[in-house]
């Protein structure tokens, strides 16, 4: 007897990812009782707090707005022990939300969809798993995260190494004990100045491969006090407004006055004030004028100098540490925890690859043109292939099998960062082109998910089948993005923003720039207009 395919299951929609994006959208599908099934790589719920267990892990989002706003139950039930939420904390809280709202069920784990086709005959999505699964489905939602493809450098030798390596976001779920070990991490961006502080308290020595010097602003993470908790629960919807239309999904927005027209003792108050604050606020709570003025923003880049200075004892390795030739804010801004201190410690050393790069990985450690560092394990906080390397792995091709990755060599093609014209039905979650990592991630997710089934309740009252954007509308959209980041100075920078940092990857600012509550009235304002830009079928 031969082997017979069994018809694929069909449902109306299928989702991928299971981190706040993936979870949220599964509530509402089951909410308005369409039929589903959702797949995960990793074992469990959390996304990105599922994968990146490296030490020091955090949010940099205050965790009263780092969480979920759909229930006002869940938002009284749930308690936040600190100011910024630590991994295992957010992950709980994800596995909470998953059991109170019964989504699990929901979720085939340890499943990677392979491939997603759109056939035109039926106008369905066909989908694939690893396991060979097969469904088929009316709808397909991405909701793949925006940092969750980890980038490993091709560094000639790391096949000889001898001893262990880990990328910080497939971080080993037991943990990584670096007792009495010579460390070596690559990389300074947020993963890399969230672990060193705690890798150095562990290791024997910690060697620290620094290619781009890094701004950073101190976290004052802290624990929450019961009075905090019990007030921030009586505010939580006014914040949580305040969130929503503001200019980075935070409580707090750009303060009118511009640094350059401010009198300078006034400005230094301000940097200082909100320096011992804490927290993204230093940066994007102050002066209107930091990101967008080369003048402006030297004022802000040279008070954290200073601070640089002033804290690092030894003056070469301070001289390595301070960040030049490019605006700060315009990588993503690390927020720390005694990053800078780490470097007074005996068992740090800091190798600048800018004078030194790295040759090859050797049996024994790390050979840089000066020397061998002798290493027993590296940790490559190299980050990832942003905001696109999530969505065009996943296999997804539309209409005449185009593949997403095909459609996007020149830079991501969307509409309102949500569809892209050829994918019909294919909703992208914090897609390229929304504000997605420029916002706090759970109020970007939570608007593009509820614009989302506006959008498909919309098209059953309708009767409408497929939704996809107009060639008008997306290279409209396409060329807002870039007008709105040209205006500022993020294109000057090599940045993961821009696709800089994968290697033959289009220099293209991906998110959109224009602030968060602008881009929700725009989102609105095209549903109130009957899906303007969109065209059904
Ligand atoms: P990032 O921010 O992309 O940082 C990666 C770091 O690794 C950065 O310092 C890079 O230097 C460095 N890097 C990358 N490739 C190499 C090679 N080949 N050699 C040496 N150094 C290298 O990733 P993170 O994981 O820290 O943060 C990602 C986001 O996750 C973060 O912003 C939050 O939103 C959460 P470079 O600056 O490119 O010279």
């Amino acid at each position: 007897m031969s082997a017979v395919r069994p018809a694929p299951q069909e449902v109306d929609a299928v989702v991928i990812g299971a981190g706040f994006a993936g979870l949220y959208t599964v509530y509402r599908l089951k909410q308005m009782g369409l039929t589903h099934r959702a797949f995960e790589r990793g074992g469990g719920v959390g996304g990105t707090w599922y994968w990146n267990r490296y030490p020091g892990a955090s949010s940099d989002s205050e965790s009263w707005v780092y969480s979920f706003t759909f229930s006002r139950e869940l938002e009284q039930e749930w308690t936040w022990s600190r100011r910024f939420p630590e991994q295992p904390e957010i992950l709980s809280y994800l596995e909470h939300v998953a059991e109170r709202f019964d989504l699990k069920p929901s979720f085939a784990f340890n499943t990677r969809v392979t491939g997603a086709a759109y056939d035109e005959a039926t106008a369905r999505w066909h989908v694939e798993t690893e396991h060979g699964e097969q469904i088929s489905a009316r709808f397909l939602i991405t909701a793949v995260g925006c940092l969750s493809a980890a980038q490993v450098p091709k560094i000639p030798g790391l096949g000889q190494f001898k001893g262990a390596w880990y990328h910080t976001g497939e971080w080993p779920h037991e943990g990584v004990d670096f007792t009495g070990k010579r460390v070596g991490v690559i990389g300074t961006g947020s993963s890399g100045i969230q672990s060193i502080p705690v890798i150095a308290k562990q290791a024997s020595h910690l060697t620290v491969f620094q290619r781009t010097p890094n701004f950073s602003v101190p976290a004052r993470n802290r624990a929450l006090s019961r009075e905090e908790v019990e007030t921030l629960k009586r505010n939580i919807r006014e914040i949580r407004e305040t969130c929503r239309w503001s200019s980075i999904g935070q409580p707090y927005d750009w303060k009118d006055a511009e640094a350059l027209k401010v009198d300078q003792a006034a400005l230094r108050r301000q940097f200082e004030a909100d320096w011992e604050k804490g927290g993204f606020e230093w940066m994007f709570g102050s002066f209107r004028d930091l990101l967008v003025d080369p003048q402006a923003n030297a004022l802000a880049a040279d008070f954290v100098r200073e601070k640089i200075q002033a804290v690092v004892k030894d003056p070469e390795v301070a001289r390595k540490l301070t960040p030049s030739g490019y605006p700060i804010g315009t990588k993503r801004l690390p927020l720390d925890a005694g990053y800078f201190e780490t470097f007074n410690r005996d068992n740090v050393s800091l190798v600048d690859l800018r004078e030194t790069p790295i040759e090859e990985i050797v049996a024994t450690g790390i050979r840089t043109r000066e020397r061998v560092h002798e290493l027993d394990a590296i940790v490559f906080a190299t980050g990832f292939d942003a905001l696109t390397g999530p969505l065009t792995r996943v296999g997804i091709r539309g209409r005449g099998g185009e593949t997403l990755a095909a459609k996007w060599t020149a830079g991501p093609q969307t509409y309102l960062g949500v569809c892209t014209r050829g994918f019909p039905n294919l909703f992208m979650v914090t897609g390229p082109g929304s504000p997605s990592v420029l916002g706090n991630m759970p109020t970007s997710i939570e608007q593009h998910v509820d614009w989302i089934f506006d959008c498909i309740t919309h098209m059953r009252e309708l009767g409408q089948s497929t939704i996809e954007p107009t060639a008008e509308a997306e290279a409209a959209w396409v060329a807002h993005v870039k007008e709105l980041a040209d205006a500022t100075l993020f294109p000057h920078t090599d940045s993961w923003y821009m696709g800089a940092n994968i290697p033959g990857k289009p220099r293209v600012f991906m998110p959109y720039i224009g602030g968060f509550g602008t881009y929700r009235q725009l989102c609105a304002e095209v549903a109130e207009k009957g899906y303007e830009g969109f065209s059904f079928a």
